[in-house]
């Protein structure tokens, strides 16, 4: 459970460390199920298997840096056991439930950033909701969860705190998209905050995490996350859930669309078994067996 004073800072800054929630033996079993879908790569999945939604190198550059890769994996808890009993996590979604206030949740979907070392590319700065418009309300916090420890030297999340309160600004975060370097990755330039804001200033910071560690951030919430140069893996999971209001917008276009079984503003908590139900009238609903 996180506390009132947990939830008051999450709604100030859009974001907030949960602090550990892993076991080392969930850890452990969580890494050997991630490096052997890294061993397996993109290819290596036949259709009969049970295989994530998708596999992909995020950072396909053409220039001298092209050995630098993000690797993300989307929907990893459909081929993995250890991440199918994280999508439920009793903390994770007792403390999604606590700062949405939603009563009841879906899984979204889920997405594995791996930073290799030395090579491990950067995610630029941008907000999670503008880029998922095939559902509304837009949902609105996700967790984050370091399977190594996630400092500056491997290439942490940064995060600009209050930003969610600006609303949508990803036209001007697309202007940002050469940040990516962890010695200019504050180096947001040519933003003014809404004069009617609270916020007034555009401050990002390094929120590094532990392994084992869980870190909300809303999905309006200014972040990203620069080169890996260190010798150290950067493996993280962000998990992304939906509320119980959520409806299927048909008109948009996004990875998951395919799966869903819906008409034009059906409610999401009906799109289908790639979307499970973790969080029903405020409890988790754990793991099946
Ligand atoms: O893992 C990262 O560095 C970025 C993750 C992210 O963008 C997210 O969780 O929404």
């Amino acid at each position: 459970m996180l506390t009132p004073s947990q939830i008051d800072e999450f709604h100030r800054n859009g974001f907030l460390n949960g602090g550990r929630i892993l076991t080392d033996d969930e850890l452990d079993a969580l890494r050997a199920d991630l490096d052997h879908i890294l061993e397996k790569g993109p290819d290596g999945f036949s259709d009969a298997e049970p295989h994530p939604v998708s596999f992909r190198n995020m950072s396909q550059r053409g220039d001298e840096l092209a050995a630098l890769a993000v690797w993300q994996i989307v929907n990893i808890w459909e081929a993995a056991p250890a991440f199918q009993q994280l999508i439920y996590h009793p903390s994770i979604v007792k403390g999604i439930s606590q700062l949405t206030g939603a009563a009841d949740l879906m899984v979204w979907h889920d997405q594995i950033q791996y930073k290799p070392p030395n090579y491990g590319g950067a995610t630029r700065w941008h907000q999670d909701a503008p880029l998922w418009p095939i559902i509304l309300p837009m949902t609105p916090v996700s967790a984050w969860i370091a399977l190594d420890d996630a400092d500056e030297g491997n290439g942490c999340m940064w995060m600009v705190p209050g930003s969610y309160k600006w609303g949508d600004q990803m036209d001007f975060l697309r202007t940002q998209q050469h940040l990516e370097q962890r010695d200019e990755f504050m180096n947001i330039e040519g933003f003014a905050p809404p004069a009617d804001s609270e916020v007034k200033a555009v401050a990002p910071q390094p929120r590094p995490v532990k392994s084992g560690e869980v870190s909300f951030h809303h999905s309006l919430t200014w972040h990203g996350s620069p080169f890996n140069r260190s010798d150290r893996p950067r493996r993280a999971i962000a998990i992304h859930y939906m509320t119980g209001e959520s409806r299927f917008v048909a008109s948009g276009q996004h990875l998951m669309k395919q799966f869903v079984t819906l008409e034009d503003g059906e409610p999401m908590a009906e799109a289908g078994e790639h979307f499970p139900t973790v969080c029903r009238d405020g409890e988790p609903v754990g793991a099946p067996a």
